[in-house]
């Protein structure tokens, strides 16, 4: 009892490690000598520490988390748990989901989501060209068929590639970006001006410059249906969409100007004048390196959708009016 009493008086426990620089020792299961000599006064074998709390036992300790000399018992001596309340993050889980959750704790957001992915754009004769994220050159040609000379493409969630085709009759198809063969789906009903994306759920966005209004194209017929006004000129834009932060892009090459876009009401707001000169436009956000990719036409540049601020990856060539990523091909 008066033992008792007296943990009670000193705040300390009778079982479990001892808090690192605290020289009292109640617990007769540690030494209380440091034995090995590493300076951390108790802990004897394998029981030296530091060891750290895993609350969601997921076998990574909250390094932010007082750490012991010893073993209390379920802590563990790896830390690096960014979220000890999650077992599904922790440094070795899988980061391949776009929900902007660093479930990997390597402070990078999604990094594996489509880390493998290549930037493609497709030519004016139908081609698909591989682009170096690092540099803008080519790195290979995939032929395609020359009646599919799409003048937007994006890339729907299950890897099919869509494309849209202005002339002679604006039309929408899908593409195989590592075998070229391409699919017709059917008349948009609209003249879009190029600017194709897919939003969160499937649903497929295009920009019709002429009416200033964004459309949704269904996927089975082709047909474009307006979804509203943008509020804003968008005659030759590029379109694309970051689901990490659910947000939609577009550029006015002819203002040079970066808009966010609400995709359930079309409106785009938050205008962002660009430094860069437009000969035409792509524009794809890399989920890899979270970075917004723009093409010019003829030079390929990160921007940062917050300030605007571009930085030259290189030149493109042939000129490149399009940009979506498609998985690496499988040989
Ligand atoms: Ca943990
Ligand atoms: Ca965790
Ligand atoms: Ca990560
Ligand atoms: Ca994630």
């Amino acid at each position: 009892m008066r033992l008792g009493l007296l943990l009670m008086v000193l705040g300390c426990r009778t079982t479990g490690g001892d808090y690192i620089g605290d020289t009292r020792h109640f617990d007769t299961t540690y030494a209380t000598t440091d034995s090995d000599s590493d300076t951390d006064t108790d802990c004897v074998g394998s029981d030296e520490g530091p060891w750290y709390p895993d609350a969601d036992e997921d076998g990574f300790g909250d390094a932010s988390a007082s750490s012991r000399d010893c073993d209390p018992g379920g802590w563990v001596n790896v830390a690096g748990d960014c979220r000890d309340s999650d077992p599904f993050i922790h440094p070795e889980a899988p980061d391949r989901s776009c929900d902007g959750i660093d479930d990997n704790c390597n402070d990078v957001i999604d990094d594996e989501y489509r880390a493998d992915y290549r930037l493609i754009s497709m030519q004016p004769s139908g081609a698909i060209i591989d682009i170096s994220r690092n540099n803008g050159s080519t790195l290979a040609f995939i032929d395609s068929n020359p009646s599919f000379p799409a003048s937007s493409t994006t890339l729907a969630e299950d890897d099919v590639g869509f494309g849209y085709i202005r002339f002679p009759t604006p039309r929408v198809g899908t593409f195989d970006a590592c075998t070229g063969d391409t699919t017709t789906i059917g008349p948009t009903g609209q003249d879009l001006t190029g600017a194709m994306s897919f939003g969160p759920s499937m649903e497929l966005y295009a920009i019709n410059g002429g009416a200033g209004a964004l459309v949704e194209i269904d996927l089975a017929t082709g047909n474009a249906t307006t979804i509203g006004n943008l509020g804003v000129q968008l005659d030759n834009a590029g379109l694309t969409y970051d689901c990490s932060t659910d947000t939609m892009y577009a550029i006015d090459s002819a203002a040079a100007t970066l808009y966010t876009i609400d995709y359930l009401t079309g409106s785009a707001s938050n205008p962002i004048v660009l430094g860069l000169a437009f000969n035409a436009v792509g524009l794809a956000f890399d989920h890899q390196s979270r970075q917004l990719l723009v093409a010019t036409g003829t030079e390929l540049y990160s921007v940062d959708p917050a300030t605007g601020t571009d930085t030259l990856i290189g030149a493109t060539d042939p000129d490149v009016n399009d940009l979506a990523f498609f998985p690496e091909c499988q040989n």
